[in-house]
């Protein structure tokens, strides 16, 4: 896949599905999602970026919610971030596949979702979860993120706006592909 294709815009349901290469604690959304740990106590990659950008209100405020198990996900405000909240979830650590790491990886992005459903959130951006330290397979994950973001967005209709924020030109084609490999057309 070619980097002409990125950035690229998709439709599904009534959803905008977009992939973008960029940080996500730029982005002005209703809800960012943060790659964190069972902590929630913040760490590195896109938790620390997050963490510093939210201010330290954010590390307070997660200290109240006693952690978070893999494949869950929590909600905060945003606090200095521009978006307006941060939904936090706990990717599986990549143990060669067998123990479990697809479903993980996917009930991540459902539960988010859910997440934003259930606060009414119109828009969401994700970062490729596990994909960093978590060690997770780059090229096995985005397919996994397409299909459970497309599930989500072709069943219920209060999530408009969902978009992969990639952190590299690698990443966001496989996100692109992805999709297209699930019959979308940018
Ligand atoms: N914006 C978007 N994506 C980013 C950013 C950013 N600012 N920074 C990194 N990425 P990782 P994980 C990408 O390691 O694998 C933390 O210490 C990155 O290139 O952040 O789920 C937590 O506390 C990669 O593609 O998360 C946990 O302990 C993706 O985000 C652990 O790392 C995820 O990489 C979680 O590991």
């Amino acid at each position: 896949m070619s980097a002409d294709h990125v950035p690229a815009v998709f439709q599904a349901g009534g959803a905008r599905i977009e992939v973008m290469v960029g940080d996500i604690t730029a982005l002005a959304l209703d809800a960012i999602v943060n790659a964190a740990n069972s902590t929630l106590l913040g760490g590195g990659g896109v938790d620390g970026a997050i963490h510093r950008a939210a201010g330290p209100e954010l590390l307070v405020h997660c200290r109240t919610l006693g952690g978070c198990p893999t494949g869950e996900a929590r909600l905060t405000p945003g606090f200095q971030l521009k978006a307006r909240h941060v939904i936090h979830t706990v990717g599986p650590v990549w143990q060669g596949g067998g123990a479990g790491e697809d479903g993980l990886l996917a009930r991540c992005y459902r539960e988010s979702l859910a997440l934003a459903e259930a606060a009414r959130l119109g828009s969401i951006a994700f970062p490729a979860i596990s994909t960093g330290v978590y060690g997770f397979p780059a090229e096995r994950a985005a397919p996994l993120a397409a299909a459970a973001v497309l599930d989500h967005v072709r069943a219920r209709p209060l999530v408009t706006r969902v978009v992969f924020c990639c952190f590299s030109q690698g990443s966001a084609n496989l996100h692109h592909a992805a999709l297209r490999a699930q019959g979308l057309k940018p």
